[in-house]
Order: C-alpha cells, then sequence, then structure tokens
C-alpha cells in the first residue's frame, strides 16, 4: 500500500478561534511542514515545533508514524502549497499556498493544480493508494467547497467544541466575497475551490482523478475534509469505486450524518477505533476527549492495521510521544 500525503496552508487558518492544528497562530504555518518531517523521520528535523494543538494535544502525525512503524507502509509526501520549508523529500507539483478564503480567490490556480496533480495520479504504478492530508483550517474550507457545491451537512473540527457557527459566517462571508451564493458551483468543482478552498483540495481530488482513470483504487484517509474531496470528484463527473477512511473520533462526532454523507455521494466508509481509552497515556486521552480526531492520514493508517495489533500501536505511540517530548 502506498500512503500520499498531501499537505499545504491556507492563510484562512489564521482567522481567530477556527482551529487548533498548531499550538498559536503564528506556529500554524509550521504544521504540515512539521507533520511529513514527523511520518518521515519520526520527530520534526528543520521545523522548530512538534505540532500540538493549544493544550497539548499531539499532531494526528504521531498516530500515523506509530502505525508506519509498526505495520509499514510506502509513502510520498506531496506539496500541496507548504509555506515553511521541510526536510521531508516532497514531490513538486508547483502549488502554491492558499489565501484567506474571504480575499476573491482562495486558490488562484488551482486548475493548473488539477491538471498537474491529474496526471501524477494518472502515472502512478500502485494498484491502491490511500491519500491523506494535512491543512490546517481545513475544515472551514471543506465547508466553504461543499456549501459552493451545494452539497448539505457539517465538517468535524480539531477543537473539541467545533466553532461551526464561526465556520459558517467565515464561508458566507468567503462565498459573498466571491460573488456566489451557496449551490452556485454544483457542476464546477474547481470554480468551487478557487472561490473559497485551499491548496490541498485540488492537488488530492486531482491526484485522486487521476489513479482512478488509471486503474488504480483510491482511499481517501481523512474525516470531513475528504468528504469533501468526495464530493468534488462526484461533481466532476467521476463515478468510480471509491472509499473513505477515518477514525471513530469523528464518526462519533459526526454521528449518523457521516455515513449518510457518504452513502449519497456513494462513498464506501471505514472507520477504525484506536481502542485510546485502554490507555491512561495524556496523549491518547486527549484525543479521547474529542481533541484533534483526524488528520494526516491517521484514519486510513489505522485501517491497515491488522485484527489484534492496535496494542502495539499504541504502545509505539507512546515511544513516538516520547521522541516527540511529549509525555
Ligand atoms: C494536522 N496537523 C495537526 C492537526 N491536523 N496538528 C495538530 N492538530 C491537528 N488537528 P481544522 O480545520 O480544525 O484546522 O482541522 C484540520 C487540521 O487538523 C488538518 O490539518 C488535519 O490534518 C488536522
Amino acid at each position: 500500500m502506498r500512503v500520499l500525503l498531501a499537505a499545504g496552508t491556507t492563510e484562512t487558518a489564521l482567522i481567530d478561534g477556527i482551529s487548533a492544528a498548531g499550538a498559536a497562530p503564528e506556529l500554524m504555518a509550521h504544521t504540515p511542514s512539521a507533520d511529513v518531517e514527523i511520518l518521515i523521520y519520526g520527530e520534526p528535523t528543520v521545523s522548530p515545533v512538534t505540532p500540538v494543538s493549544p493544550t497539548g494535544c499531539p499532531t494526528p502525525a504521531a498516530v500515523t508514524r506509530a502505525v508506519r512503524e509498526v505495520v509499514g507502509f510506502d509513502l510520498s509526501v506531496i506539496d500541496a502549497g507548504l509555506a515553511k520549508s521541510t526536510a521531508a523529500p516532497t514531490v513538486d507539483l508547483g502549488v502554491q499556498p492558499g489565501v484567506d478564503v474571504r480575499e476573491p480567490a482562495a486558490v488562484p490556480d488551482a486548475n493548473a493544480t488539477f491538471d498537474r496533480a491529474y496526471d501524477y495520479g494518472a502515472s502512478l504504478p500502485d494498484d491502491e493508494v490511500m491519500i491523506g492530508e494535512t491543512v490546517p483550517g481545513g475544515t472551514t474550507t471543506a465547508l466553504g467547497v461543499l456549501t459552493a457545491l451545494g452539497e448539505p451537512g457539517g465538517v468535524s473540527s480539531s477543537l473539541p467544541e467545533n466553532p461551526i457557527e464561526r465556520k459558517r459566517q467565515v464561508v458566507d462571508e468567503a462565498l459573498a466575497e466571491s460573488n456566489l451564493e451557496a449551490g452556485d458551483c454544483d457542476g464546477d468543482p474547481l470554480e468551487a475551490i478557487e472561490a473559497v478552498g485551499d491548496p490541498v483540495q485540488p492537488t488530492v481530488t486531482g491526484i485522486a482523478a487521476g489513479a482512478l482513470e488509471s486503474g488504480t483504487d483510491v482511499t481517501l484517509a481523512g474525516g470531513t475534509q475528504m468528504v469533501a474531496v468526495a464530493a468534488l470528484l462526484r461533481h466532476a463527473g467521476i463515478d468510480a469505486d471509491l472509499s473513505v477512511a477515518t477514525t471513530s473520533f469523528v464518526a462519533d462526532e459526526q454521528g449518523d450524518r457521516l455515513a449518510e454523507t457518504c452513502d449519497r455521494l456513494d462513498c464506501e466508509l471505514t472507520v477504525t477505533d484506536p481502542g485510546f481509552d485502554a490507555s491512561d497515556h495524556v496523549a491518547m486521552e486527549r484525543y479521547c476527549a474529542g481533541e484533534a480526531k483526524e488528520g494526516v492520514g491517521m484514519g486510513g493508517a489505522l485501517s491497515l492495521v491488522p485484527d489484534g495489533r492496535m496494542g502495539e500501536v499504541r504502545e509505539r505511540l507512546e515511544t513516538v510521544c516520547d521522541r516527540l517530548g511529549i509525555e
């Protein structure tokens, strides 16, 4: 199995109170760069911080790394608009960081990014791939494109108390600034991304579209951000089989809505519970309290763990957290 991790940024993450994917707003731009270093090396290398929430919950990259150390999988990192340098080897598709969605164009080069990502996806030699993401603010931009497409339903959050009303306000402002109303982008997913999305979206949507077209099975590894990608693919007229693999933390928060949305988008849904309630380690306690919930391919990675081996993942996560200075 190859995991493709699309790592990017959007200025949208800087909107007050919208994201916990970094200890402080000025650190969020480093989160994706550090996340991919954790996946590759086990710890940040040139990145100055280990991404944690303001209350100290470690990045989901720690969990994905722990799974990787236990079961092993091929990994490629795609630069989907990084704002800070990273020492992780990345595939360069020329993607730029995203602009605040409340500006007229949030992803000015969405079309060109999609095309390059498509060619990359179509060139992959793998029979199956999983695609994950790291982009602070990504649930707000997910709500942006879902609304522009006219898709009902909400999105999750890295915060235990989802600031969904704030997100709706931001999306309303963003649509108005782009002279759009909810549902206006029904048949034009790239217009939705350009107006109110983030650069990870055309990257993941393009890779998935190219991979599916060339006969590669695709699992979208993530929560509501990946549901938004599934919606973008369906609105692009792609009807190939598609799966979403997420965590029990997202599924618990979203309730029946997650399965209903996946059903409507004709996506298979896999939910994996890592059994963190069996541990009294501070990181796992924070996940059980609803922090972070998903990201950096966590739900997809957990779905690769064979029955009976989740205890090993939890043990390994403690080692990864020790290395990251989280105890
Ligand atoms: C990615 N890196 C993270 C992290 N994520 N580091 C710490 N905490 C997280 N939750 P929101 O829209 O609330 O910002 O949530 C989306 C982000 O949270 C994404 O970057 C996702 O990968 C995760």
